[in-house]
């Protein structure tokens, strides 16, 4: 068994399953990378910043469902990455980061490149420590990824000094121990939960991505039919519920709180599940519930439960178990009259839904109907479209579980790294990242990866030339405040110089096409189905449209 520590991590992380490490490397991590080679079966997947292998690896662990492996590189890589570590952190990606350090024995020399790695990474992580003693290298990396897989899922840091890599390690490898946490409350209190939604004349559900971490898609759609309820999304960047549910009404939480006030200050009764409440930039500070409505909150995070405002019930439970239960409790508690009542509202909604996208003309509705037509059913998407992501889910809802994807935390730049990490993770799949031509450049280095390791990853630039989305985000605080409208800061325009996106995109070896003018969609369509390698398209969408308001989860 006796080897060294530098080998036996690479047999842990095999023993995990686990295939990719995602990374740029440095000279203090030289020595597992030296070790790496010897092994099959976990591949180094190159990334050009630290920012890049971050989002890569958060796509492959929200697509999987399975922790990812980030190699950073000491305290200048983990700096780097910290941006998209928080965005992981949010939403709850299982991601284990792992940095290389000179050594333990260098510690009081306190000479170039030291630094508190851990300090550095506890902000944007679940757990972060650093190994000391080669007799428990992979006992922590293993408690790390516990820690990391164990709902609330999110990274952990693992900082890894050369010299307690290099002293001969004999701990056996084992796999990691993943937590069971489907649990349900015990049968009165989801009697208690029943008891509080049945018979509501204005329910309402607010749910979130725990939803979709438990699979409960299909238990939540029957409990939100049975009652009735509108659905609101919140922290909800994945398919919670099918976009085209007549219940479904769209997503709060990401701006300004008057909109979730609005939402939900007539309800009696709220449901809310796998989120937290209020997720805006600028949430309103007190209490926008009525004061009468009863409140029951599942979820597996208790932090998360009654965090701002008080709940009537609070449920630590599996979202998907809790719900079926409460589905079937609600059966045979829900008079006949509550049913008609509930169907009655279902009907309304239906009967109010558009049958499709209202075509504006524009060239980014033109261009989404041609992709909506060619594009496979199970075409997986990366949205970070911003002020163009309203057409997006218009004319390409998210629908299959697992199949739409979502900016989390703000961070800017995860649109080009999440698709190829999706992509590595569905290899079979049609994969298509929207951003923007801000949002892409934060990583748009991220094209190298996709050449170097043969990720056909699809990319659509909506280019409006502006960060478009500060522009309507401070024609609102003008309103709030009573300032006339005058031009937008200078430092929110982007058309000078003009980005020359194909032309960076080539420097990258991606195929890449401009698109300025309708007739040029259809064929940039089909070019982009043509095959399985990547492509861009540079969507010039200048005069874009904000239809369905902004996105804006980003400040
Ligand atoms: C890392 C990071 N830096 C800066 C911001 C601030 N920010 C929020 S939205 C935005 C503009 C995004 O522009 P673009 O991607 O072109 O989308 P558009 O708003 O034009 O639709 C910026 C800079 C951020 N959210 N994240
Ligand atoms: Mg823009």
């Amino acid at each position: 068994m006796a080897r060294q520590g530098k080998a036996a991590i690479i047999e842990q992380f095999l023993a995990d399953g686990i295939p990719y490490m995602f990374g740029n490397p440095g000279t203090v991590e030289q020595g597992f990378l030296d070790a790496l080679e010897e092994y099959d079966g976990l591949q180094y997947i190159l990334t050009l910043q630290e920012t890049v292998a971050a989002g890569i690896a958060d796509g492959y662990a929200r697509a999987t469902g399975r922790p990812a492996l980030l190699q950073l590189h000491s305290g200048v890589g983990l700096g780097n990455a910290i941006g998209m570590l928080y965005q992981a952190k949010r939403g709850h990606s299982p991601l284990l980061v792992i940095a290389g350090e000179a050594g333990v024995k260098y510690d009081a020399m306190d000479a170039q490149m030291a630094a508190d790695l851990v300090a550095m990474a506890e902000p944007v992580t679940k757990y972060a420590t650093r190994v000391t003693d080669p007799h428990s290298v992979l006992r922590v990396l293993r408690r790390a990824m516990k820690i990391a897989m164990t709902p609330p899922r999110g990274p952990v840091f693992v900082s890894l000094p050369m010299d307690v890599l290099d002293a001969v390690n004999t701990e056996p490898v084992v796999p990691s121990t993943f937590l069971e946490t489907r649990a349900l409350p015990v049968p009165s209190l989801v009697e208690q939960a029943a008891r509080l939604l049945a018979g509501a004349e204005r329910p309402i559900v607010i749910v979130g991505d725990g939803v979709s971490a438990s699979g409960g898609q299909a238990e939540l759609v029957r409990v939100a039919e049975q009652l009735g309820a509108d659905v609101w999304g919140m922290d909800f960047s994945e398919v919670n519920l099918d976009a085209r549910h007549p219940l479904y009404r769209g997503q709060l939480g990401h701006m300004f709180g008057e909109v979730s006030r609005a939402a939900v200050r007539d309800a009696d009764a709220v449901l809310i599940v796998g989120t937290y409440v209020f997720g805006e930039v600028f949430p309103v500070l007190d209490n926008p519930f009525r004061e009468d409505a009863r409140i029951v909150h599942i979820d597996l995070d208790g932090y998360e439960i009654a965090k701002n405002h008080p709940v009537t019930l609070g449920l630590v439970a599996d979202p998907k178990a809790t719900l079926a239960a409460l589905a079937t409790e609600l059966d045979g508690r829900l008079s006949a009259e509550d049913r008609a009542l509930a169907s009655g509202r279902l009907e309304a909604r239906r009967r109010e839904q558009p049958d499709g996208p209202q075509d504006d003309g524009s060239l980014l509705h033109h261009f989404l109907r041609e992709l909506a037509g060619q594009a496979p059913e199970d075409l997986m998407v990366f949205d970070e479209a911003l002020t163009a992501a309203g057409p997006l889910n218009a004319y390409l809802p998210g629908r299959l579980p697992g199949h739409w994807f979502s900016t989390r935390g703000g961070s800017l730049g995860v649109g080009i790294p999440g698709a190829l990490g999706i992509k590595l993770a569905h290899p079979d799949k049609t994969v298509i990242g929207f951003t923007g031509d801000g949002g892409s450049m934060y990583t748009f280095q991220a094209l190298y990866t996709a050449v170097r390791h043969d990720i056909g990853a699809k990319f659509v630039i909506c280019n409006n030339r502006s960060y478009k989305l500060l522009d309507l985000n401070i024609e609102q605080y003008w309103r709030e405040r009573d300032i006339p409208e005058h031009a937008h800061p200078t430092p929110f325009d982007l058309s000078r110089p003009d980005l020359g996106f194909t032309r960076l995109a080539e420097g990258f070896g991606v195929e890449a096409l401009r698109v300025d003018d309708h007739e040029q969609v259809a064929y940039a369509v089909k070019r982009m189905f043509g095959d399985d390698k990547p492509f861009l398209v540079d969507l010039r969408t200048t005069e874009g449209t904000t239809e369905g308001g902004s996105h804006g989860r980003h400040s």
